[in-house]
């Protein structure tokens, strides 16, 4: 309760679905994405609800943007206690040889350059504070092979090793960072990836696919004490739910 946490990628999905979870729990949110009409909308349900929240546009490939971001953050909430590097997208799939060069770039820019750009402008702060938490949502790409999503799988295991550096550069400074393998995650990404039809996942009818709540809750134990055990590793959801079960 009173932090303030940044939630990248927060217009849909597995980011509105946390921004909402994280503001019922006491946060202040601050919601960012490059829809401002989206963000701005659901940063004032949320208020309209009780909460605390302000939407920033922010497009996360964009270096600026994210400076911007974290100062802006800084400059109306006084703080920043945990970003959550959610932002990212797998559009367009397709196999390497029909693979648009700039569109694979584009996808690396935000899921990775992305991710770096949180961790460069966030750790300063953190440190200026005596520490923070840092999720990145990962994905069981990021340690996989699947046909069509060479950009996505390259994107998130170099997103991984951002991970582990930043916690191994920062642990001792009580910076804290944490990938999150969600799953197969019922959203808008799960929506393209079945349009693709490359994909052996999108063969996954919806039972399969949990619901972004899910997601956001582990995000709020995480940011908790249930985060200091998981530092600079990926936190599989579905290796906490094969241990549950
Ligand atoms: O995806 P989706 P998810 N700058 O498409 C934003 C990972 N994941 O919620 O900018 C800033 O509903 C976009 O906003 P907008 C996945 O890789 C998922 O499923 O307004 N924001 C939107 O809010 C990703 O890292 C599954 O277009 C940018 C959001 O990102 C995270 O979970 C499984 C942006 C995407 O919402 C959230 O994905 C898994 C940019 N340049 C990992 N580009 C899954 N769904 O099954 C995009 O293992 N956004």
């Amino acid at each position: 309760a009173g932090q303030t946490v940044i939630v990248t990628g927060a217009s849909r999905g597995i980011g509105e679905a946390a921004a909402r979870h994280l503001a019922t729990l006491g946060a202040v949110v601050v919601l960012a994405a490059r829809s401002a009409d989206r963000i701005e909308a659901i940063a004032g349900e949320i208020r309209a609800s009780g909460g605390k929240a302000i939407a920033m546009q922010c497009d996360v490939s964009r270096v600026d943007d994210v400076r911007h971001l974290v100062e802006g953050t800084v400059a109306e909430t006084g703080r920043l206690d945990v970003l959550v590097n959610n932002a990212g997208l797998i559009d367009p799939i397709a196999r390497i040889a029909d693979s648009d060069p700039a569109a694979w770039g584009e996808v690396l820019d935000a899921n990775t350059k992305g991710v770096y750009y949180g961790l460069r402008f966030a750790i300063p702060q953190m440190l200026a504070q005596g520490g923070g938490t840092i999720i990145n949502i990962s994905s069981g790409a990021a340690t996989g092979a699947l046909e069509g999503w060479s950009h996505y799988c390259a994107s998130k295991a170099a997103a991984l090793s951002l991970t582990r550096v930043a916690d191994k550069e920062y642990a001792d400074q009580d910076i804290r960072v944490i990938g999150l393998s969600p799953g197969t995650v019922a959203t808008e990404m799960q929506v393209q990836i079945k349009a693709s039809g490359i994909n052996p996942v999108s063969r996954l009818g919806p039972s399969a696919h949990i619901p972004p709540d899910w997601v956001a809750k582990a995000i709020g134990w995480l940011c908790g004490p249930g985060g200091d055990a998981y530092c600079g590793t990926d936190f599989s959801l579905k290796t906490a739910e094969a241990r549950a079960a």
